[in-house]
């Protein structure tokens, strides 16, 4: 919910030449905000991100992803009116990456907008049901490799072609089944070593209070797909 000054010493380290800004969003504009018991208030931060960056245009992405080719193709997208671009999978937004219009956002008021349908219809998807449904037909589509989901029961069947991994350009660790938990005995072994790979150097550590609740999720989880049989 708020950085603390170990995790930022971590960032920092892991990324030596780019000077990183810290920013805390409101967290009283989130009080309220419904969510599915997975989820953190957090989710709905990216919704504030175009009233706290001072740029005409935003890459927003999970904290859940491997980035795996450069992103300067992502960012040069024509956006024209759009105010974000962003994948769909089987037509339903995912809001974990975003390409955001924050010039057109601004001017539309888009935050307070999402903001309020989401105190209204109380959503459980947070701020990614909350967004497709007040702005998702104007959502450009992007090519589906920006945003590969990985995740080792919903996604079973395309994570069995290695295609899905060679040819992605942003993996990304849906669901409770992280390669760093419990899910790291589900997904297959080139899915968890790239992403020690990549965490390592950060030296960020495993919050294990969120892990448990993570835990008990999965269980939950894997009962239901159980009794589904
Ligand atoms: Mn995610």
């Amino acid at each position: 919910m708020d950085w603390n000054d170990r995790d930022k010493r971590c960032i920092e380290a892991a990324l030596p030449d780019l000077a990183i800004e810290f920013l805390s969003p409101p967290l009283s504009v989130l009080e309220g905000l419904s969510h599915k018991a997975m989820l953190s208030p957090m989710a709905y931060a990216r919704i504030l991100m175009a009233e706290l960056v001072d740029s005409d245009r935003f890459l927003y992405l999970d904290i859940d992803m491997i980035v795996r080719s450069d992103v300067a193709e992502l960012w040069a997208t024509e956006l024209g009116s759009s105010p974000a671009a962003a994948v769909f999978h089987d037509d339903k937004l995912n809001s974990g990456l975003l390409l955001v219009n924050a010039r057109v956002w601004r001017e539309r008021e888009l935050t307070a907008q999402i903001l309020e349908w989401a105190r209204v219809h109380r959503p459980r998807e947070a701020d990614q049901e909350s967004i497709e449904a007040v702005i998702g037909p104007e959502i450009q589509r992007l090519d589906p490799r920006w945003n590969r989901l990985v995740d080792p029961f919903w996604s079973a069947q395309a994570l069995a072609t290695p295609q899905y991994r060679e040819n992605a350009r942003i993996l990304h660790f849906i669901t409770g089944f992280k390669p760093w938990n419990l899910g790291r005995w589900f997904l297959s072994k080139a899915y968890v070593d790239e992403w020690r790979r990549f965490r390592k150097p950060t030296g960020l550590p495993v919050i294990w209070a969120y892990e448990i609740k993570t835990l008990l999720w999965q269980i939950q989880m894997l009962f239901r797909l159980w009794l589904k049989r």
